[in-house]
């Protein structure tokens, strides 16, 4: 394990933009945070966008636009969110992979998520799953609690290796109803995880952000960071733009002796569709 591949979720489904204006809601916002998170150290940017009302919306068209517009504009790995807001209905949800993506989340089970139930019953997680192979779209599985680490096993017992033979997951922690995002959690969750799986990277929601990146890289795990997981840099320290969160993690990643790794190396560890 030489570097890192740094994730920038810029937006996320769940902040309002009236609460939070510095988050990335139209096209153009999108794409000028994309590119100072690549400058920054990203390699892939997770997608979620917004209407022109700043609402999440799973547009076809809108996402085919956005995945358009981030190919002219950047290098970064695409990938779009198939998991929506909890209010998205499961065929919107796949319909995401018509937008051509290089890479789309894929939530490996049901979880409470807040006061709210984000749903992925396994008849919709198979469906999307077989839905990526068909298109060759390299999945991202997301991980929330410790079930999902083994639905995983159960899914590529069952349905063998994903398009390109890698398997990437991310495990998504501190969400309220999901796993905590603390090392314990993290440890248990890694050794969890099918001997199939090529890399992971993990998320810590609020503020366990920086335990959550701590803990990962001192495991061999790649980072998420952005504003769809975390809104300030300390208490009291609102983040104004996404880039300073892929820029505190390019540092912690640069003091553990694995700098960030380039779009090209990213499409390279998930194996991409060139
Ligand atoms: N917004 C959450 C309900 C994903 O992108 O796939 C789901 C989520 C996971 O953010
Ligand atoms: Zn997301």
């Amino acid at each position: 394990m030489t570097s890192t591949l740094i994730t920038v979720a810029p937006t996320g489904a769940e902040s309002a933009k009236s609460d939070v204006p510095a988050l990335p809601t139209t096209l153009e916002e999108l794409v000028e945070t994309a590119k100072r998170c690549e400058a920054a150290g990203a390699a892939m940017i997770h997608v979620h966008i917004r209407d022109a009302d700043h609402r999440p919306t799973l547009d076809l068209g809108l996402l085919r636009d956005t995945v358009t517009g981030l190919r002219e504009n950047t290098a970064l790995v695409v990938q779009l969110s198939t998991g929506g807001a909890v209010t998205d209905p499961f065929d919107h949800r796949l319909r995401v992979l018509d937008a051509a993506p290089d890479s789309c989340s894929l939530t490996m089970g049901t979880v409470n998520f807040g006061d709210d139930v984000f749903m992925n019953p396994w008849p919709f997680v198979t469906e999307l799953y077989r839905l990526t192979q068909e298109r060759e779209v390299v999945p991202e599985f997301e991980l929330f609690d410790l079930g999902h680490v083994f639905a995983l096993h159960r899914l590529l017992d069952k349905f063998g290796l994903p398009y390109g033979g890698k398997v990437h997951c991310d495990l998504v922690m501190g969400v309220p109803g999901g796993m905590p995002g603390t090392t314990d959690a993290l440890v248990a969750a890694v050794n969890g995880l099918p001997d199939a799986v090529t890399s992971w990277s993990a998320t810590g929601v609020g503020r366990t952000t920086l335990p959550v990146a701590l803990a990962a890289l001192s495991k061999g795990g790649h980072l998420r960071v952005g504003m769809e997981d975390t809104l300030t840099l300390a208490k009291g320290k609102p983040v104004t733009h996404n880039a300073e969160l892929v820029e505190r993690a390019a540092a912690l990643a640069t003091l553990a002796q694995r700098p960030p790794m380039s779009p090209d190396e990213a499409r390279d560890l998930l194996n991409v569709k060139r």
